[in-house]
């Protein structure tokens, strides 16, 4: 598989940042069992009423900004079909989401593949894309996405409205048809259907088109930025799988990539309607624990990108120890559904190590639950996948969705999909 496809990732390794293990400060964590009232969570009954919802407010309040509720009544509009794509292993479906809920209003287009001859509604992958919905493959029906595109800085010159040669460009992050013949649909939308990436991409994106003033809007300090707009809209994509019978919507496994992974993390943290949250590679501000010194930090992505998270966040730049949440915590709001981190060798960008973390600092909320966590007391050696309900696996090469990570994920839905069916 190519591995080639790199535009997002150009910068994913800066210098001046530390990859020396043993510089490393000390930090201590936030106690995810540890109630603002002082007392302890001792079953899964209090950490669902009452620290669940604290966690979750801790995070819309510092990081990721509050976001709105689900518009009434979203407004579906069917694109073009084709009942033999992909050599006819396929049904592929353009549907138009109007995220506004008002017909012609903002629209996000959910590109959909379904297996032929599945005899029942099928599991599906729902994942957000970089660059457009037809760079995911190379099948010439898929409309070419119609939103500006950037690398996410705040560079609005080199925006670049997608482009025919752009077909197929991130063919090798989305192996369809692996997946399919696994069984499984995927489903799809786009970044910049919901924002544009880069610091007022905004003004054309969702989070304008929600406000009553539009792109004149005064943002308050804990209101949602882009990440968190990223993420309603995978909730969006899944509205509309409940409502498509080729789908079974309640085994919907929701993946992201590097920053669509942070927007994958929180999605499945705001919504329990996903059943299985994947985080590939997300790094800082998603599965890498923020206080730990190692590649980003909290004061880099804050600069870098200063649409991705609320304003408080920024408060946090060179005080990432009084940050009241952590990643581990950010993991922990999957419990109990399964949760999969992926990290691979070459990126210390994302800090691997600290993806590894997050995932076993999260195991003793999964315990009140009587779920086994990743079964390994240390971080494993590369190509060594663990866990059981919360998965974690270090590829070596670097950073990417690879068919490897594909492999795991699938091996990791149908553990947890298919179980019943094996009996
Ligand atoms: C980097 C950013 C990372 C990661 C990555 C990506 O430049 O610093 O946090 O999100 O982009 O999304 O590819």
């Amino acid at each position: 598989m190519s591995t080639t496809f790199t535009p997002d990732d150009a910068d994913a390794q800066s210098a001046g940042y530390n990859y020396d293990e043993s510089k490393v400060a000390s930090y201590t964590l936030p106690d995810p069992l540890l109630c603002a009232d002082g007392t302890k969570v001792t079953d899964a009954k209090i950490w669902r009423e009452k620290r669940r919802p604290e966690i979750l407010e801790l995070f819309r309040t510092h990081m990721y900004g509050r976001s709105p509720a689900k518009p009434a009544g979203l407004v579906y509009e069917a694109g073009a079909t084709d009942t033999k794509a992909l050599g006819g292993k396929a049904t592929r479906r353009e549907i138009h989401i109007f995220l506004d809920g008002k017909k012609g209003g903002h629209r996000m287009t959910l590109l959909l593949y379904l297996p032929n001859g599945a005899k029942q509604p099928v599991p599906a992958f729902l994942g957000m894309n970089f660059e457009g919905n037809h760079t995911i493959d190379a099948d010439p029906g898929i409309t070419i996405s119609e939103q500006w595109t950037s690398d996410g800085k705040e560079r609005p010159d080199k925006l670049v409205k997608p482009a025919e040669t752009t077909r197929g460009k991130s063919i090798g992050r989305w192996p369809l048809e692996m997946i399919l013949a696994r069984g499984y649909a995927v489903a799809t939308v786009a970044r910049a259907d919901v924002e544009p990436d880069y610091a007022t991409g905004w003004k054309h994106g969702l989070r304008a088109a929600l406000s009553k003033d539009g792109a004149n809007t005064q943002w308050n300090t804990d209101d949602w930025g882009a990440v968190a707009a990223w993420g309603w809209g995978l909730s969006r994509a899944l509205d509309y799988l409940e409502t498509d019978k080729a789908v079974d919507s309640k085994r919907v496994a929701l993946l992201g990539h590097s920053r669509l992974g942070k927007a994958a993390l929180w999605a499945g943290a705001e919504d329990e309607r996903f059943a299985i949250v994947i985080s590939n590679n997300s790094g800082e501000g998603g599965a890498a624990l923020a206080r730990r010194n190692f590649g980003e930090t909290v004061e880099r992505i804050n600069t870098s990108f200063p649409h991705w998270f609320c304003t408080n966040f920024k408060k946090y730049n060179q005080d990432v120890h009084h940050l009241p949440v952590d990643a581990h915590q950010l993991i922990a709001l999957a419990a109990p559904r399964p949760v999969y981190v992926a990290s691979a060798e070459e990126d210390k960008w994302a800090d691997p190590k600290g993806e590894f973390l997050s995932a076993k600092f999260a195991e003793p909320v999964y315990r009140l639950f009587n779920k086994a966590g990743l079964g390994v007391a240390s971080w494993p050696p590369v190509n060594t996948p663990v866990g059981d309900v919360i998965g974690y696996h270090l590829r070596t090469g670097k950073h990417d969705v690879t068919d490897y990570d594909w492999a795991r994920y699938l091996d990791f839905a149908d553990r947890h999909f298919r179980k019943e069916k094996k009996n």
